[in-house]
């Protein structure tokens, strides 16, 4: 079929001004745009409605002109020629050219000397930054040049969500139905803030009567008119999910069809290897049985075989039970113990009856039968989203799995109103995957840590990447290649991060601004905002006619000084490594082309129709009815074979954060701190932009007033915040909606005083306002590598003066 061009306001074009359809480019809303140019100028982004996701434009979108002209903005290349450490870089504008032959000369050497792995790459974020436009190159080039260590914050980001949710379904979370769904969940997810399309959707799925659920510390967001808000210690989330799905076992409100048939709950799972039971391990196999086989039982207690991902081993047959344990008589002679995967997640779940939550959790024991209830009554179209605020702590994994399996039991998987993978148009993967060949893959410095972490993929935490510079484990690491991703500021440790970063022996930042990170580099490359260049997107989010939607935005004005898109940075420096015959010779336009051959597109048709088209595709509901699951066992897992495999625990456990005020043996730290993102800010990025700064114009922390009080701390104060690793200082906000235990920290301060704005925060210092400052990276999930940057514990204190 052909694409669709959509009803678009017409581009409006005169002489002096000019309206261009684009999309926002700054964080994962990815919202449907005009940009405004006049006289050459960037002058206004606005919504296109025309677009799936171009309902609205949040205050950052609008203030695209201002992020554009920001002063602060690094517009030639430049090179560091003083030492690092010295307080005067001296830092000298260079050539493009000069730039390339430098970083192709060092690469190519450091490669030639130690191997490729002793370059490593960084990536900021695609969900908080533009550099989703051109990721997938950036990701085309480590794989090229060979390098298996790629820093990109996934672990702290969207691993558990997009990759530890393949433990329980085989692929990551889905896309919320949004429009279907009869109860959302939002789980440690603020969309109003973070996600302002699918707020919007969400908004609209409350008017039609949708339940919304909000599981926060915070009252933030949906959480202030939501049906339900579980204002939840920060880090304990796993107790809640396995008490909410407690009830729900006790209740009997869950689909036990669903789960007989497409988890692996009715598989018997043997006592003495934690391993499901094979049908040939049995001294009387069942009748037909192939040898992997697995085996669940029949009500009259016979076993049955269950070959992998179907029901049954013929189909037909009796039900196999879900919750039923038996002793069996092995091959060998001797008898196990065997219990259904189903009957042993029920024992896992026993401990946290609403009692127990509710000490664990600090809400009200009632809250969890409410809470089961309302997951009950919308079944199965129940919608959730899981993100930050589950994700960043030492317990991350289990998390996950603990909210994965408890949605499970809701039927939703894949149905109306559930979390619904919708078809995406079809498009080659240009990240080049294939070009990092497995010998080179297994030297990730990440592996010897977990195997099942962001490492099976090339990724590393900065944990890995500065214990492998500063103290050459497992080897070291010689040169970093950065394209954004702040480490100071986002990751925990910043005193050890900037010590690692000093000790490389090349260092490259490709970045908008000067920041804490990129100012400890060699050399520091120009990139221009979304606005100066072409993005090809193909699928946005939230719904079908989003995924569906296909769009080359066009540049709105010309790059700025010198500054170029990211693209541009790695076609040309592929080529002076010797890596052009991986990206089409230099041809951009050859490398995108590629992307869109199996839609049959091509860049001129996309070209013609700037504001996008929908390439059509149905929604197919419950694929795994034909599909089954990419699962071991072919089905949802309750029971995870693949994580005791690797010494974690198979069934969902909750286990106490790192720092825990319930365990903590020292008393000095009674205050809970987590962090969130902030409307008007991305990470560390848009301080400077000052019809954003003037909504915060300095960094806080928000408290319980009786907190304050006892500490004798007025609202507007001074305040040191403390932890055992360092310290900062904030302004004092109250906030009576907090737990009076609990305390939230506004992250990513560092920039230099704006026009009408208080001073810059030294990244680096105690009288500097920088979060990572508090957050050891020595203790990280054991799986995954988050880091505790939500569930710290600390101390507050009055400053005199200020
Ligand atoms: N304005 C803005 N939008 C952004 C970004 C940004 O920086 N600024 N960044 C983008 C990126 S990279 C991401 S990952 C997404 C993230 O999007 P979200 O996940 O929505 O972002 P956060 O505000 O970090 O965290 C969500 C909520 O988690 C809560 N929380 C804190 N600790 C806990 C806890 O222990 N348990 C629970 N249940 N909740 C907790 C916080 O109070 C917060 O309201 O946003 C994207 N969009
Ligand atoms: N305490 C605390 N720490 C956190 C979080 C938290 O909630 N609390 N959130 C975590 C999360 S979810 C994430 S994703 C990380 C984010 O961590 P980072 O990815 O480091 O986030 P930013 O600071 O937003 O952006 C990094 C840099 O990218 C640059 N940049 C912007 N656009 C482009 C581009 O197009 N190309 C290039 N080359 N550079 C660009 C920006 O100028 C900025 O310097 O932070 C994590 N850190
Ligand atoms: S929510 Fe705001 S920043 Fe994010 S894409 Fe939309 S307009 Fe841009
Ligand atoms: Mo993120």
């Amino acid at each position: 079929m052909p694409p669709t061009p959509p009803d678009h306001p017409p581009a409006e074009s005169s002489a002096s001004r000019r309206v261009i359809p684009g999309f926002c480019g700054l964080c994962k809303s990815r919202c449907g745009s005009r940009m405004v140019v006049e006289d050459g100028r960037l002058v206004a982004q606005l919504p296109d409605p025309a677009h799936p996701t171009g309902r609205a434009q949040c205050v950052k979108g609008r203030a695209a002109p201002e992020l554009v002209y920001d002063p602060q903005r690094v517009l030639h290349p430049l090179l560091r020629t003083r030492p690092k450490g010295d307080a005067d870089p001296g830092w000298r504008e260079i050539s493009w050219d000069e730039a390339f032959d430098r970083i192709a000369r060092t690469l190519g050497r450091i490669r030639d000397e130690s191997g490729a792995e002793a370059v490593a790459f960084a990536i900021a974020t695609p969900s908080g930054t533009p550099i989703a436009d051109d990721v997938r190159w950036i990701e085309r080039l480590a794989n090229a040049f060979g390098s298996p260590n790629v820093a990109n914050g996934t672990e702290i980001c969207n691993w558990h969500k997009d990759f530890t949710h393949q433990h329980t379904f085989g692929r990551g979370i889905a896309t919320p139905d949004f429009a279907h769904s009869r109860c959302i969940v939002l789980w440690g997810h603020n969309p109003r803030d973070t996600w302002l399309n699918n707020a919007l959707s969400i908004a609209a799925a409350r008017k039609r009567g949708a339940r919304v659920v909000v599981i926060d510390p915070r009252k933030a967001g949906f959480a202030a008119d939501a049906d339900l808000w579980l204002r939840v210690r920060p880090g304990s989330d796993g107790a809640l999910a396995l008490g909410a799905a407690r009830m729900m076992l006790a209740r009997g409100w869950f689909d036990a069809a669903f789960l007989r048939d497409f988890s692996n709950g009715p598989l018997l799972v043997r006592s003495d290897t934690g391993r499901f039971l094979r049908a040939d391990e049995l001294a009387l196999p069942p009748a037909g049985a192939g040898a992997d086989d697995f085996v669940s039982l029949s009500a009259n207690g016979t076993a049955i075989a269950c070959r992998r991902g179907t029901r049954t081993a013929g189909g037909a047959g009796p039900d196999p039970l879900l919750a039923a344990g038996i002793e069996l008589e092995l091959a060998e002679g001797r008898r196990v113990r065997c219990d259904t995967a189903h009957a042993l997640f029920e024992q896992a779940c026993a401990p946290y009856t609403p009692e127990r939550v509710a000490e664990l959790c600090w809400i009200e024991a009632g809250q969890v039968e409410q809470f089961a209830r309302l997951l009950h009554e919308a079944s199965p179209a129940v919608s959730y989203y899981c993100w930050a605020g589950v994700c960043q702590h030492t317990n991350a994994t289990q998390t996950d799995r603990a909210i994965a399996t408890l949605m499970a039991l809701t039927g939703s998987f894949d149905a109306p109103g559930g979390n619904v993978a919708f078809t995406p148009p079809p498009a080659n993967d240009a990240s080049g995957k294939a070009l990092l060949g497995a010998a080179q893959r297994a030297r990730c410095i990440g592996l010897a840590r977990s195997r099942l972490g962001p490492a099976r993929l090339g990724l590393v935490g900065s944990d890995a990447l500065w214990d492998a510079i500063l103290e050459r484990e497992p080897y070291a690491i010689r040169a970093l290649v950065g394209f954004g991703r702040d480490f100071l500021l986002n990751h925990a440790d910043a005193e050890r991060a900037a010590k690692a970063l000093a000790a490389l022996e090349f260092c490259v930042y490709a970045d908008l601004t000067l920041t804490p990170t990129a100012a400890l580099a060699d050399l520091v490359l120009p990139i221009c905002t979304p606005w100066e260049r072409e993005a090809l997107r193909v699928g946005f989010e939230g719904s079908q006619a989003a995924e569906s939607w296909v769009q080359l935005r066009p540049a709105a004005i010309a790059p700025l000084g010198e500054s170029r898109p990211d693209a541009w940075v790695v076609f040309e420096l592929a080529q002076r490594l010797g890596l052009g015959e991986h990206f089409w010779d230099g041809d951009l336009e050859a490398g995108l082309a590629h992307i869109l051959a199996p839609l049959g597109l091509s860049l001129d048709e996309l070209r013609a129709h700037p504001g996008g088209l929908a390439h059509p595709a149905a929604t197919r509901y419950r694929k795994y009815l034909d599909e089954g699951f990419d699962t071991p066992t072919g089905r949802i897992e309750l029971y995870a074979e693949t994580l005791l495999a690797h010494g974690a625990a198979p069934l969902p456990d909750f286990v106490e954060p790192a720092d825990s005020p319930l365990t903590a043996a020292d008393a000095a730290f009674p205050l809970v701190m987590t962090t969130a993102k902030l409307r008007h800010f991305r990470h560390g990025q848009d301080r400077q932009a000052p019809s954003l700064r003037r909504h915060t114009p300095e960094p806080a922390v928000h408290l319980h007033p009786d907190a304050a009080r006892a500490r004798g701390i007025a609202e507007g104060d001074a305040v040191r915040l403390r932890s055992a690793h360092g310290s900062i200082r904030l302004r004092a906000r109250f906030d009576d909606t907090l737990d009076a235990r609990v305390v939230w920290v506004e992250y990513g301060w560092w920039q230099p005083a704006g026009p009408g704005t208080a001073d810059g925060y030294d990244a680096l210092s105690e009288d500097g306002a920088n979060y990572s400052r508090l957050v050891s990276d020595h203790r990280v999930d054991p799986v995954s590598g988050s880091q505790p940057l939500r569930s710290g514990l600390c101390e507050i204190e009055p400053v005199l003066g200020r």
